[in-house]
């Protein structure tokens, strides 16, 4: 059998590793062959925060103790993991501070091509933030809203506003712990502080910083970005699209948006139906212009557009290697610096576009909110007259169908209606036993596992057990690509979930959207919360979430703020922490007493997906709902003998 046979089960995946080793161009899965992990590194213990080292220490064997300045394993660990959660809050912050930005810029400025596609959002947005209209002008409420939530950044006092969305409970644990973030900033500042040397040496007390840090990502800049981003573009809606690097059109000008921030690839797919534009493609020898994605951008543009996706972050190398990409424009985050020695193999032009990331080599043109029309028509004319230097192409043959935009708006919408719009069937369902509990399965891929398949196989586990699940990010692309997100996936549940399914017309998996959109998936429980008959908190929820092939700091960041939510998460690949037993028991057992979720690990996907199910299990015996229970119709006598009890 084939090398790449052994990788993954996606053929188009298979077929474009076999062309680049024919072509002679290494790619990432070249580049992780071969490269043994360090044992101190992956385990969290080696530490080089100052010149006194770096120090590689064990908890136990041979050679244990500590660094130089007597930093213990646990401690080591706990300052390698806060950081991590520090980077992957300044990710996700940094993106919402760009969507602020954009949005100011669009309300502000009567030329600018945004404007507030939601304004029914923007009303949701400033209850939750308790302000009344001040400025009538058009976007006068939105600009209130967008200010407001600016000032969470450099905000030093007081508490995160959007923590006031959480449950009351879980918002009373929180004040407890005194982990309400302050401002943004300011708790990622102070994360970098407290591990650096000699400051917190105490890891569980570092870890209250740790969940402070990760609730100012969950419940601030990853919400941030997502409500402002519905705000400019819609909240998502159910949309149909294809997906696969499939999508690519030999006969088209193919243009790839690739990284996180929607803005300009938003700005490119509108300038791409200019007809003045399509005509110079024609000039050129092309049909049209072909946008799709990668990545979350691609998310995020297939959630509201309906743009086809040409893959998860494996495949960002894999696109270029059709031969049909004409140009490929990134921004920030999971964007491989491979991508610069790929392209240079062929004909695409590589374009960085973000202010934050440059490549060495690679030409850039600078996203401004100002001035995004124009800078997406330069990029689609940079692509068309790159299209006549193609070479030899050859496009897999493979893509699939999908549904995405499940907003928890949607959720509600597809469950209640107009009128009844709400979370009661949801969790009527559960209840009842139909749907046994909700899982969330999110994340990156990672090469150095079986990539997607590891997804694909929780998740066809989970649905088999009447889970419902909810999925973002790359776990969501590779979803789509093996069929899982399409209502015909009904038929791979369990009977009770089938039921559901096909009574709402909804898919056993449902497409929520980007990494940001975790936060989606915060609400979404708030809103189970609320609607009783499930507990009290996010906690008490038959829920849980993982993420079986994550490698970016994003997803600690994204985990830990699931935990302190009171949610268990499941990571697979490796854990990041294992080097101290001690932290790490703190990790996957203790904090539960403190946020009632916990970490686990576990790389076996089946293995994981039955401690979802098992977590799931025990949180309906705890609720008293561990039973399937019929659904009784209740006849008039049985309503007037209730009334008269
Ligand atoms: Fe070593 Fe301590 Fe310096 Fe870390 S902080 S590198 S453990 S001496
Ligand atoms: S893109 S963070 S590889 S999910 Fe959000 Fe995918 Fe992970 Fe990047």
């Amino acid at each position: 059998m084939n090398r790449e046979n052994h990788l993954t089960v996606c053929r188009a995946t298979r077929q474009m590793i076999a062309k680049a080793g024919r072509d002679g161009v290494p790619t990432v899965f070249d580049r992780v062959r071969g490269r043994r992990t360090c044992a101190f590194g992956s385990g969290g213990t080696c530490c080089r925060i100052c010149a006194m080292g770096p120090c590689q220490v064990r908890e136990n064997g041979p050679g244990a103790g500590s660094g130089v300045c007597g930093a213990t394993p646990a401690t080591i660990a706990a300052r390698n993991f806060g950081r991590m959660i520090a980077a992957g809050t300044a990710a996700h912050c940094d993106h919402a501070r760009e969507v602020i930005a954009t949005a100011l810029e669009a309300l502000h400025s009567e030329n600018a091509i945004y404007s507030v596609r939601d304004p029914e959002k923007v009303r949701a947005l400033a209850g939750v933030l308790g302000l009344t209209p001040k400025d009538t002008g058009p976007g006068g409420l939105a600009r209130q809203v967008a200010e407001m939530l600016k000032g969470e950044f450099g905000s030093q006092d007081g508490e995160l506003l959007f923590a006031r969305r959480a449950p009351a409970k879980r918002y009373e644990i929180w004040r407890r712990l005194e982990v309400i973030p302050r401002g943004i900033d300011r708790e990622v500042v102070e994360m970098l502080h407290r591990t650096s040397v000699g400051v917190d040496q105490d890891f569980e007390h570092l870890m209250l910083q740790g969940m402070r840090t990760a609730l100012a990502d969950g419940w601030g800049g990853s919400m941030i970005a997502t409500e402002l981003q519905d705000v400019l573009f819609g909240a998502p809606r159910p949309t149909r699209g294809r997906v696969n690097l499939g999508v690519l059109r030999e006969d088209h000008v193919n243009i790839v948006v690739h990284g996180h921030e929607p803005m300009l690839p938003m700005a490119v797919v509108e300038a791409a139906r200019d007809e003045d534009l399509l005509a110079r493609a024609r000039d050129a020898g092309a049909r049209g212009i072909n946008v799709v994605g990668i990545c979350c951008t691609a998310n995020e543009l297939l959630m509201r557009q309906g743009v086809p996706v040409a893959g998860s972050v494996l495949q960002q190398e894999l696109a270029i290697i059709t031969g049909a990409v004409d140009l490929m424009m990134v921004d920030v985050q999971c964007v491989m610096q491979g991508l610069a020695n790929v392209a240079a193999c062929y004909h695409t032009a590589l374009v960085t576009t973000s202010p934050r990331a440059r490549i060495e080599g690679v030409a850039h043109v600078e996203f401004d909110p100002a001035h995004a029309d124009k800078t997406a028509r330069e990029l689609i004319i940079k692509a068309v007259e790159n299209f006549p230097r193609r070479g030899v192409v050859e496009i897999p043959r493979e893509e699939m169908d999908v549904v995405a935009g499940f907003s928890h708006e949607a959720i509600r919408y597809m469950l209640g209606g107009r009128f009844r719009a709400g979370y009661g069937p949801l969790n009527e369902n559960i209840i009842n036993g139909r749907i046994r509990g909700v899982a969330a399965v999110v994340g990156c891929s990672n090469p150095r596992v079986r990539f997607g398949d590891l997804h694909t196989a929780v998740v066809r586990e989970l649905i088999a057990n009447n889970v419902l699940v909810l999925t973002t990010g790359c776990a969501a692309i590779n979803c789509a690509k093996e069929g899982l997100l399409v209502p015909e996936a009904a038929d791979l549940a369990g009977s009770g979930l089938r039921e559901v399914c096909e009574a709402v017309g909804i898919p056993p998996v449902l497409h929520c959207g980007s990494c940001v959109d975790n936060s989606r998936l915060l609400v979404a429980a708030t809103e189970m919360v609320r609607q009783g008959g499930l507990g009290d908190d996010i906690a008490d929820l038959p829920l849980a979430g993982c993420a079986p092939e994550w490698m970016s700091e994003k997803a600690i960041a994204i985990g830990q703020y699931f935990v302190t939510s009171g949610v268990t998460v499941g990571f697979g690949v490796g854990f990041p922490t294992l080097g101290s037993e001690r932290f790490s028991r703190f990790l996957f057992e203790d904090i539960a007493r403190l946020t009632g979720g916990r970490w686990f690990f576990e790389p076996d996907p089946m293995l994981m997906a039955r401690r979802i199910v098992e977590h799931i299990d025990a949180r309906r015996r705890a609720l008293g709902i561990e039973q399937a229970r019929e659904r009784v119709l209740f006849d008039m006598e049985m309503r007037r003998q209730i009334g008269a009890g």
